[in-house]
């Protein structure tokens, strides 16, 4: 009997070894989930199919979240697999790169609004809305992830910002919306980390080490980290947290200057 045996795990946002998603996965495995996974198109299909084996799944099932037809026959094709789901983990977020590149007010368009809020932080409650009636009666656990520029600004995070916040506003909302049902909303805000939709940001590297120069921590944080909280959140263990935003970011968030070194 481990930490989340018998759980019945949905995981949407795998693209490969180096996803956030994947450390999650690897995480809620090693703790006894069952897991089932979603891919966004053809192009992932074959990475995500051979990753879920290693975590011993066998259910990939195509999502591109801007389709609600596509989230409502997630949960309809798992219905042949699984009598519930316990915990939906959200781990996808996507504005057009012209809107991550220059100057907030100059870059940003509301095509480019609209996509970022549909991709990154509508398909949170469309998620949530779908897997309702597969998640009755099991006291579910929905994770979604996020980050600080959702509550501060840095550059080139620009519309993604705003998206983030939006995100983090549906957590609340989702938890009191779900509460009743005994259901648990969360976010985790992660610090950087170099995945395949860190590697199209410009000086990326740069900011990685930015961000480990002024942790508390002095370093950055892995997937296998943000992994853990997310079992954390899943599990009975964090029976008492919901509409919460918990960092997982080595400390970088709480301070306003760093240490003394810097300043002397
Ligand atoms: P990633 O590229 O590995 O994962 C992003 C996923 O989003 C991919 O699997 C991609 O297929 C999916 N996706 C994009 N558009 C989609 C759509 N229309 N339908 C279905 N899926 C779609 O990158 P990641 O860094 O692991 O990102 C996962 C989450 O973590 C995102 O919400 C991201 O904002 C958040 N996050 C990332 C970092 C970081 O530094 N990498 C930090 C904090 C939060
Ligand atoms: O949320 C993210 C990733 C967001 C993201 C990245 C891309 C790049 C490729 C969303 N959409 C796209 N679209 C693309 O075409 N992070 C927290 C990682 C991240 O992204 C940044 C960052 C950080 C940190 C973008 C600019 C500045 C900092």
């Amino acid at each position: 009997m481990s930490l989340l045996t018998d759980k019945n795990i949905l995981i949407v946002g795998v693209a490969n070894k180096h996803s956030i998603a994947s450390g999650i996965a690897s995480s809620m495995s090693k703790y006894g989930a069952n897991l089932a996974f979603t891919y966004q198109n053809e192009r992932f299909k074959r990475k995500v199919k051979s990753l879920a084996k290693e975590w011993n799944s066998d259910i990939c099932l195509p999502c591109d979240v801007a389709n609600d037809e596509e989230i409502n026959s997630v949960f309809s094709e798992l219905e042949n697999d699984w009598d519930g789901v316990d915990c939906i983990v959200h781990a996808v977020g996507f504005a057009p790169s012209n809107e991550l590149n220059g100057n907030f007010v100059d870059v940003t368009t509301r095509e480019g609004f609209k996509i970022a809020h549909d991709i990154s932080a509508y398909s949170f409650v469309a998620l949530a809305k779908a897997g309702k009636e597969s998640m009755k009666g099991r006291k579910g656990s929905l994770i979604t992830l996020t980050y600080l520029g959702s509550q501060k600004t840095l550059p080139n995070y620009n519309v993604m910002g705003l998206a983030k916040a939006s995100l983090e506003a549906s957590v609340r909302f989702l938890a009191v919306s779900l509460g009743k049902e005994g259901h648990r909303v969360n976010a985790i805000s992660a610090g950087p980390i170099k995945t395949l939709a860190a590697s199209g940001v410009k000086n990326f590297r740069k900011m990685l080490s930015y961000n480990a120069n002024r942790a508390p921590l002095g370093r950055n944080v892995s997937i296998e980290e943000v992994g853990k909280a997310a079992t954390f959140l899943a599990s009975e263990l964090a029976s008492g947290v919901t509409g919460e935003t918990l960092y997982v970011d080595a400390g970088f968030n709480i301070t306003a200057m760093g240490s003394l070194e810097d300043i002397n």
